[in-house]
């Protein structure tokens, strides 16, 4: 008898509404586990390299961190006067961002993630775009970030808030008292920012990631990013400071693959439906 020969494709979806989700052929899954914080899975695709998803959402794959990781970093760091070498970064768990500021020269990191799982995974899966947590320069803490912004006294030129959507573990990084305790840590002109999600699929996330910065800065601004396996493409990010949000003079920022010095002053440009959403956060 022929054997009969049964072809398989496998599938990773993130859901972005009931009816509405964006697939990935997979050729394997490396990982699924669950910590005490939420569901981390790698998988390795076809069109993006390794993808990481927490709770059943995109949080970086090999082809398209880059965007990610530069737009969070290149962006404030271009509105710093003079050249910034402090950060912070609450989340980040999987180091891409790390590994970006310290392209940038940045001397000095704090980067405190909640899940230790995610430092971990990141290391076996994705050493490239982990590496800074084995640079001296970085300061790893597995601790809940909102306790850490209360209770230290450091002052940063950047703080990053490089987290997942605001339900979970990161709800209470989108909201009026986390950026209050932020603000006395920022140094003088110091910026801060946050992944503020798809203005299209989750305009509630840009909607509370601005009206809490508002209520505690008095500059704040959005800008966009294309990503391509995030919600729609089109993603957002909010900065905030005491001090005038404008480009300085940042020559010394290299372009990056996305990044460059257009991208820097377009990014700011809105559609309306945008503006209208910022306009009705206060
Ligand atoms: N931080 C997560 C962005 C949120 C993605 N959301 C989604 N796919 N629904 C990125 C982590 C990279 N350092």
């Amino acid at each position: 008898m022929k054997s009969a020969m049964k072809l398989i494709e496998n599938w990773f979806s993130e859901r972005y509404s009931d009816n509405l989700q964006l697939s990935f052929r997979v050729m394997d899954q490396l990982l699924s586990v669950k910590t005490d914080f939420q569901r981390i899975d790698i998988f390795e695709t076809y069109d993006f390299g390794k993808l990481m998803s927490i709770d059943g959402t995109v949080q970086l794959t090999e082809r398209d961190e880059f965007v990610y990781h530069e737009m969070i970093t290149m962006v404030p760091s271009a509105m710093f006067k003079g050249r910034p070498k402090k950060a912070l970064i609450i989340g980040g768990g999987d180091g891409g961002t790390a590994t970006q500021l310290l392209k940038l020269g940045f001397d000095h990191i704090v980067n405190v993630e909640i899940d230790g799982q995610v430092v971990e995974v990141s290391k076996k899966y994705f050493p490239e775009i982990s590496k800074a947590f084995s640079d001296s320069r970085v300061r790893l803490l597995v601790e809940d970030g909102i306790k850490y912004v209360h209770n230290t006294d450091e002052k940063f030129d950047l703080v990053i808030i490089d987290s997942t959507d605001p339900v979970g573990p990161a709800e209470g990084l989108f909201n009026s008292n986390f950026y209050k305790d932020v603000r006395k840590l920022i140094s003088n002109g110091g910026i801060v920012v946050t992944q503020s999600g798809s203005p299209f699929y989750q305009p509630k996330a840009l909607a509370l990631a601005t009206s809490a910065m508002k209520a505690v800065f008095p500059n704040v601004a959005t800008y966009t990013a294309f990503i391509p396996t995030y919600p729609s493409g089109f993603w957002s990010f909010t900065v905030a400071s005491d001090a005038e949000l404008k480009a300085a003079d940042a020559s010394w920022l290299p372009d990056g693959k996305y990044f460059n010095k257009e991208i820097l002053e377009g990014c700011f440009r809105l559609p309306e439906f945008v503006k209208d959403l910022i306009k009705e956060s206060k």
